[in-house]
């Protein structure tokens, strides 16, 4: 199942074609979502992230929002916050442009290194006084990291949690807790479990951007992995998983069909998929659950008047 961690964009070509072949070789066919965030990739989620369909990203904001006025940022005393994934700082500014912000300290892990040195561009003109490191790291290990001294906040928002099954949840949760310390925090944005009829349209928008940013992966591997998959021969699919409480995204073969990809055919029949992503849509209990079992209790848990996303404050046990 793909179920790893997002957002490299910096992989190495030989890297996707190993990865892409691991994949279609098995059965069911997958490919890591990992993969989509090539630059087109990355415009492509953008414009998902403004969509009507895909409330995600305006909820969030919206709750951190309500996070960030509320005092209890301050409270924890927090002098450093910690981003995993942290290429794109909009979330992050809503916590450090407030006026009483505790925070000294932004740093942010990630494997996309250019990102991050765009990242670290901006926030040097708009934020001054603030010191703004990034390490390049894989943060789904429990390393030790050169962290700046004091209380740190770990912030993981975007609901990329849902990414991951509980198991590798887990993992990253408790990665977190040992790269962070004792005495730390950790804030989280995560989608919750509702309505299909809700969540469909989300990962199906009526644009079809999700359709592109899907089918895109194929494109990918045409460039990088000098593959030949023909995009108008397959399609792209989201579904809903209730069993598993996930979304899962998929790219449907229309036709029995064979694609190269580093000399090696792999033969696709009529309606055979390439799983491609799961999205998980857990509850509060879920969330809390994973922290609790990777060592975070839950401080502060707030969502929004429809229950569709929450935001939780978690602190080390
Ligand atoms: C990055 N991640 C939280 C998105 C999600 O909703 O699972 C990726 C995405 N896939 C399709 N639309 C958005």
């Amino acid at each position: 199942m793909p179920n790893d961690i997002l957002f490299a964009t910096d992989v190495e070509p030989s890297d996707i074609l190993g990865l892409a072949l691991d994949g279609l070789t098995a059965s069911p066919k997958t490919l890591p979502p990992m993969m989509f965030y090539d630059e087109e990739g990355c415009r492509l989620f953008y414009e998902i992230t403004r969509l009507p369909e895909y409330y995600l990203t305006r909820t969030e904001t919206a709750l951190l929002n309500v996070v960030a006025s509320s005092r209890v940022v301050e409270q924890t005393r927090c002098a450093v916050l910690v981003e995993f994934g942290g290429s794109d700082e909009t979330k992050a500014r809503i916590l450090l442009d407030r006026p009483d912000s505790p925070f000294t300290d932004y740093v942010t892990i990630d494997v996309a290194a250019s990102a991050m040195a765009d990242m670290q561009q901006r926030m040097a003109k708009s934020h001054p006084t603030l010191s703004v490191e990034t390490i390049v790291a894989d943060f789904m290990q429990p390393l030790s990291l050169p962290l700046p001294a004091g209380p740190r906040m770990g912030f993981f928002p975007g609901s990329t949690i849902g990414n991951m099954d509980t198991a590798a949840a887990t993992r990253f949760m408790a990665a977190a807790r040992s790269i962070l310390g004792p005495d730390s925090w950790f804030l989280l944005g995560a989608d919750l479990r509702k309505s299909p009829a809700i969540l469909l349209p989300a990962y199906n928008d009526s644009a079809q951007v999700t359709a592109a940013f899907n089918l895109n992966l194929l494109r990918r591997l045409n460039r990088e992995a000098g593959a030949d998959f023909d995009l108008r021969q397959f399609r792209h699919e989201a579904v809903w998983n209730d069993h598993e409480s996930r979304i899962e995204m998929h790219l449907v073969s229309t036709k029995d069909q064979t694609v190269t990809l580093g000399g090696q055919a792999i033969a696709f029949r009529q309606d055979e998929s390439i799983h491609t992503e799961n999205s998980y849509k857990h509850t509060q209990a879920a969330l809390t659950g994973i922290a609790g079992a990777a060592g975070w209790n839950m401080e502060k848990y707030w969502q929004d008047v429809d229950g569709f996303f929450s935001v939780i404050l978690f602190r080390a046990k």
